[in-house]
């Protein structure tokens, strides 16, 4: 066969050479998201938590493929520069948003992928927690190189955990107060989360409350001088949920 006797280091190559190029292989993979998408949490910020997630803050997260000639781990490398599997959507989840890697919507299938990174939307607010899958979708692989298809394709289980939306201030009426008495003026604010209700306040550059009522005492003059009922003076104070 040989016209000349090959030494290990031939025979190895040629070997490889000679190998097929191996369809690349996808399996079912699940992500956990946090609710709305969030990364990480922006309780410093909780004005944050009044508007849709920014698209690039959204968490990533990437579809795994594997090739046997890509893999750098692999015994038998058929060609160090195969490129790597191309990725198909074969369908989109039935609730939520798919982002591709540059933040653009997928809302098509089949979709051919630049890369295996997605970000995902779920519904605002909803959630179902670790034991009960929120959504799903399917892709398959395609080999860089032959284009031959993977032979399954793969299911993303997406789950969707709770995040803690913090409580929003509600607008306090206006008040009348009157010379030298105080006038109890009490807060309130709301909160998304189910079971959640606000306990306390505090002043944006002052002290937290333990309570939701306060004590507001005028101290101007102008009433007197007034008709009973006329407005004097206007003051205003600013409460936000801690
Ligand atoms: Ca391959
Ligand atoms: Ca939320
Ligand atoms: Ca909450």
């Amino acid at each position: 066969m040989y016209g000349k006797e090959l030494n290990a280091e031939e025979l190895t190559a040629n070997f490889k050479a000679a190998l097929p190029n191996s369809p690349p292989y996808v399996g079912n993979v699940s992500f956990t998201i946090s609710e709305d998408g969030e990364l990480g949490s922006h309780y410093d910020t909780p004005e944050y938590y009044l508007a849709e997630v920014p698209v690039a803050d959204l968490a990533t997260f990437t579809l795994p493929a594997y090739d046997l000639e890509r893999d750098p781990a692999a015994t038998f490398v058929y060609n160090a520069t195969n490129p790597p599997p191309v990725l198909y959507l074969t369908s989109l989840p039935s609730v939520g948003m798919l982002y591709d890697s540059q933040g653009a919507v997928i809302d098509t299938f089949p979709h051919q992928l630049a890369n295996g990174t997605l970000r995902y939307r779920p519904v605002s607010n909803e959630c179902r927690g670790t034991d009960t899958p929120y959504a799903t979708f399917t892709y398959y692989a395609e080999d860089g190189s032959t284009g031959v298809k993977s032979p399954l394709n793969a299911t993303v289980t997406l789950y969707v955990t709770a995040a803690n939306d913090p409580p929003v201030a509600s607008e306090t009426e206006p008040f009348s107060a009157f010379t030298g008495v105080k006038t109890m003026v009490c807060v309130t604010g709301t909160d998304i989360d189910a079971g959640d209700s606000v306990l306390s306040a505090g002043q944006p550059f002052g002290d937290s409350l333990s309570e939701l009522c306060i004590a507001y005492l005028y101290n101007g003059t102008g009433l007197a001088a007034a008709a009973a009922g006329a407005v004097v003076d206007t003051d205003f104070f600013t409460f936000k949920d801690p």
